[in-house]
């Protein structure tokens, strides 16, 4: 069943998918009065800014790949965006990254200033809750499985994944990393969200244990996949096309995949985390066709 699908064509499905997560984002958005309008309007901005949707888009394929409808999940994917958008804004800060340009537009503290961006991004974290908790939400999903798929998003964005990767990735700048150490931080700071999207589509969209199990396993390929992928642009990308220098990371002294074991070996371990993302998804049918096209797209990318 793992068949390249030539015809699918993957960048008209991924423009249609982002369209349609674009439009419920601009629907969902909150709008507040009064003098503390402008975190609404600095969170606007950064999710508005463009971005591939990647995460969303993973989520309601993988809805799709267990036979499930996807519009019900549209505020679902959405509360996941507000979460990466969060994540971006907070690395941006100063005392992060300290980047003055995300998506090709000057970041949200370089626009609003630094304290309005740490509130911009606290605003969608904590808005992503409440769009996941709504009454028009829980409606649409069953209420049991709603809250197995927070549990999993809360999970993979805390802690226990994307901000301890983050503490992990800030504290180890500078100093020599080995590769376990590194696994760990490409685990953690992208491929638990990454991971969590997969697992919480397969989970709101009535997949069986089993199937859920099998879409977990692609998407913790698929997220390890990103980061190595992200470490090569770093290093060859386009910065036209990324929209951020060349050598960035490392300059920043991070630790990366290709500087701890070249290109070459980078390029190998990438192509090797898609073909274990693809054997995960053996026994599916063609209704997970989107989520192998993803995969090699999320290898093949640019940007
Ligand atoms: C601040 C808690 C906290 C976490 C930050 C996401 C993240 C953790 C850091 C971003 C640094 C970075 C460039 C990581 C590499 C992988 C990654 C998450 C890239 C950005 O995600 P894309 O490519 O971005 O999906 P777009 O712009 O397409 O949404």
């Amino acid at each position: 069943m793992n068949r390249p699908s030539q015809e699918f064509d993957i960048r008209a499905y991924l423009e249609r998918q982002r369209d349609r997560v674009e439009a419920a984002l601009a629907d969902l958005l909150p709008e507040i009065d009064g003098a503390g309008a402008p975190v609404c309007e600095a969170m606007r901005y950064s999710l508005t800014a463009g971005g591939k949707r990647i995460r969303p888009i993973l989520l309601l394929a993988a809805a799709r790949a267990v036979g499930a409808p996807e519009t019900p999940l549209l505020p679902v994917a959405c509360a996941l965006e507000c979460i990466h958008t969060y994540s971006l804004v907070h690395d941006d800060l100063p005392a992060m990254d300290d980047d003055d340009l995300r998506r090709g537009r000057p970041t949200c503290h370089k626009r609003f200033g630094e304290a309005l961006a740490i509130l911009a991004g606290d605003g969608l974290l904590t808005f992503a809750f409440e769009l996941l908790a709504r009454p028009s939400t829980r409606r649409e999903v069953d209420p049991a499985r709603l809250l197995e798929a927070i549990h999993i998003l809360a999970h993979g964005a805390g802690v226990s994944g994307m901000v301890g990767g983050q503490a992990a990735d800030v504290l180890m700048e500078g100093r020599e990393v080995d590769a376990s150490t590194l696994a760990y931080i490409h685990q953690k700071k992208t491929g638990a969200l990454i991971q969590a999207a997969v697992r919480m589509g397969a989970i709101l969209g009535g997949g069986s244990e089993r199937e859920v199990l099998a879409l977990g396993e692609y998407g913790r390929f698929l997220g390890l996949a990103f980061q190595v992928v992200d470490d090569l642009l770093d290093v060859e990308g386009d910065p036209a096309v990324t929209g951020k220098p060349v050598g960035s990371d490392a300059r920043r002294q991070k630790a990366t995949y290709p500087a701890l074991f070249g290109v070459e070996q980078t390029r190998r371990r990438a192509a090797e985390l898609l073909d274990q993302a693809l054997a995960a998804l053996e026994g599916f049918d063609e209704k997970a066709d989107p989520l192998r096209a993803i995969a090699r797209f999320v290898v093949e990318r640019d940007r």
